[in-house]
């Protein structure tokens, strides 16, 4: 199941979802026997901003059937931080690191890249671009015109390969997309949580009262799987950089499916928290679907 995707050698197709596998904390959990039978090909880090934040206030988590929505709201040591303290702890895992990085304007977003660039043990970056304009409030990566003037801002910083994770809360995802890669881009990942809002379970108002800290989160799980399928091959008919599709896959044949739609690569996120050994199983699941047909069509075929 070895693979090359924007020139990195990756054993097979699963990898984590930004922000979704503390791999220092895991690390910590299970000692070397992670680094034996690391669950993913390449890990993506939890998004790092120029400055630390917080992040929201709790609660943090709501559960929804079939998924769960988050606000957590970016809590990072900021890029010094991150350099300083996680990143020599990264740089042991046994597969390419690719650091996320959010910035609200393009300046912040060039900053954050040549930094990442500077350092030998980051093999890629991916842009979270699921950020507030200040101005239009409308996220940085929902107007496929500032989009495409973001990635060509950052694209002559650095010859690392420049992953776009695209917002699915736009109108025209494909159109973002093209824009990403028209741009610069290596590759393209989605979806990133879908805008949702849980009111208050015990406490009814008019408006109603956020359940969560920081207002409205985001959703993911299961119950967003068929949504990611749709934007998925709808962004794979329109562009020709691999992609890497993620969004509720919690078994090898979700996986199977985002491949067919057209992934190259495709991201486990919300399943590690149920079970922090997901990729693993995802993996080997895959592994023996392939086995079976020999092609990924034919596996579908097989189901
Ligand atoms: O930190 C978050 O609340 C968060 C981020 Br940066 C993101 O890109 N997607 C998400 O669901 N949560």
């Amino acid at each position: 199941m070895a693979l090359a995707f924007c020139g990195l050698d990756l054993a097979h197709p699963i990898v984590n979802g930004s922000g979704t596998y503390d791999a220092i904390a895991a690390r910590r959990a299970f000692g070397d026997a992670l680094l034996e039978a690391f669950p993913f090909s390449a890990f993506v880090s939890k998004t790092i901003t120029l400055k630390p934040r917080d992040g929201n206030p709790p609660p943090r988590l709501f559960e929804t059937p079939a998924g769960m929505i988050n606000s957590i709201g970016l809590p990072n040591k900021g890029l010094e931080g991150y350099l300083a303290h996680d990143l020599p702890e990264l740089a042991r895992l046994p597969v390419p690191l690719i650091t996320n990085v959010m910035g609200s304007t393009a300046d912040e977003i060039a900053q954050l890249v040549e930094a990442v660039d500077a350092r030998a043990e980051i093999d890629a970056i991916e842009l979270n671009v699921s950020c507030p304009n200040v101005k239009t409030g409308l996220d940085i990566g929902a107007d496929p015109r500032e989009l495409a003037a973001v990635v060509a801002r950052v694209r002559p910083l650095t010859a690392k390969p420049l992953i776009v994770k695209l917002t699915p809360n736009a109108s025209d995802v494909p159109a973002a997309a093209q824009a990403a890669e028209d741009a610069g881009a290596d590759a393209v990942s989605l979806i990133n949580t879908l805008r949702a809002f849980a009111p208050h379970p015990r406490i009814r108002t008019r408006p109603p009262r956020p359940w969560l800290g920081g207002g409205t989160g985001g959703m993911s799980g299961p119950a967003v799987r068929a949504v990611a399928l749709a934007q998925v091959r709808a962004v794979a008919e329109r562009v020709s950089v691999p992609i890497v599709g993620m969004g509720g896959v919690a078994n090898g044949h979700h996986a199977a499916q985002l491949l067919d739609a057209g992934a190259t690569v495709v991201a486990v996120g919300t399943e590690s928290f149920r079970d922090p050994a997901a990729g693993t199983r995802i993996q080997r699941e895959l592994h023996d679907l392939f086995a079976k047909s020999g092609n990924i069509a034919q596996t579908v075929r097989d189901v």
